[in-house]
């Protein structure tokens, strides 16, 4: 594990750099407050941290505080070292952030036993931030295809629709069929199917742009939503899609298998009437006529506003004589 030591006084920092050495850490060294806050606000910064108090430029008191402002994740252990044991200056240092102190001179046994104390801490919290990744990867990720999963793709497309008609922006949206992919599971087996499924998902993620996104619609079908994409566009990486999915065999068993995928697009046009399902269902209708019309294509179809209301002009009725 990593922890990184602040002191202004180098003989008091070697002494503790070649103790936690010797324990078996990796040590980030700090000379002063202002570097030890620069060092952990870096990427990958040591989980861990023993801070001098007193240090010219930014004492590790004010150090603690900077950090806790930030609520950076994963949590800092912070550890303070001091030559202060009045209670009311302790209180101080736990009230600034930290979570533990030990007076200077340091006793070994101690520091070790504290920094368990800490240790223990840093790591549960990696663990639990790694399980709180997995369950939000379990919630929203397809487990076969590891694209969005179909209520992501749609809560997504959702998002990607309002904020285009907040920027006056159109927004692509595509279905994309497996072509005969029955045909693959009964000529090579279920297994090959699952690998053709995310084979062919690879290979349409690595064509779109980065602002871009796939989802597993159900099935052999994938949801795509294309931000910023009229017709043409959408019309266009579709293209590129189809090409490169049907560009290359795909030699996932002994038998190399040819896949190809039949694409149905629309476009939600700024000022136009849509939904994200009458999107979903235009794109829908798109994709069959690719496939009536041979398959291994993309076909294109404008959503169409509802007709406007018909006027229907009341006839004038004759007052009631009473
Ligand atoms: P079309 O060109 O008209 O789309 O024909 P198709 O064979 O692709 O379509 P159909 O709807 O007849 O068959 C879809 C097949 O996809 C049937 C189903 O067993 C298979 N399938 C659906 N989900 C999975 C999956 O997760 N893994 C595998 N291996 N197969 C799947
Ligand atoms: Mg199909
Ligand atoms: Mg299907």
């Amino acid at each position: 594990m990593k922890i990184l030591i602040a002191d202004d006084s180098v003989v008091s920092r070697h002494l503790l750099e070649a103790t936690l050495k010797k324990w078996g850490y990796a040590v980030v060294v700090a000379c002063d407050g202002l570097e030890a806050l620069e060092l952990m606000q870096r990427e990958n910064a040591p989980n861990l941290a023993i801070l001098d108090w007193m240090m010219p430029g930014m004492t590790g008191l004010e150090v603690c505080e900077r950090i806790r402002q930030r609520a950076r994740e994963p949590y800092t252990y912070i550890l303070l070292l001091t030559s202060k044991s009045q209670k009311e200056d302790l209180i101080e240092g736990m009230d600034a952030g930290a979570d533990d102190y030990i007076t200077k001179p340091f006793d070994q046994h101690e520091l070790q036993v504290r920094l368990r104390a800490g240790r223990r801490l840093v790591d549960l919290q990696a663990e639990l931030l790694s399980a709180r990744e997995a369950l939000r990867e379990q919630a929203t990720k397809d487990s076969l295809t590891h694209q969005w999963n179909r209520s992501y793709i749609f809560d997504l497309l959702c998002r990607e629709l309002s904020r285009a008609e907040r920027e006056c922006k159109p927004v692509g949206v595509v279905m994309v069929d497996l072509d005969h992919f029955k045909s693959v599971n009964d000529n090579h087996g279920h297994f090959a199917g699952d690998a053709v499924l995310c084979e062919s998902a690879r290979r349409m993620q690595s064509t779109i742009r980065q602002y871009d996104a796939i989802g597993r619609y159900g099935g052999e079908e994938f949801l795509v939503v294309l931000p910023g994409c009229d017709e043409q566009s959408s019309f266009n990486l579709a293209e590129r899609m189809r090409k490169q999915l049907s560009q290359s065999q795909m030699s996932l068993t002994e038998n190399a298998i040819n896949v190809t995928a039949s694409f149905g697009a629309t476009v939600a046009v700024p000022g136009q009437v849509w939904t994200a399902e009458s999107l979903i269902r235009k794109a829908d209708e798109a994709l069959y006529l690719a496939k009536r019309l041979g398959r291994n294509r993309v076909e294109v179809l404008p959503i169409e506003s509802p007709p406007a209301p018909a006027i229907v002009s009341q006839p004038e009725t004759e007052p009631v004589a009473q």
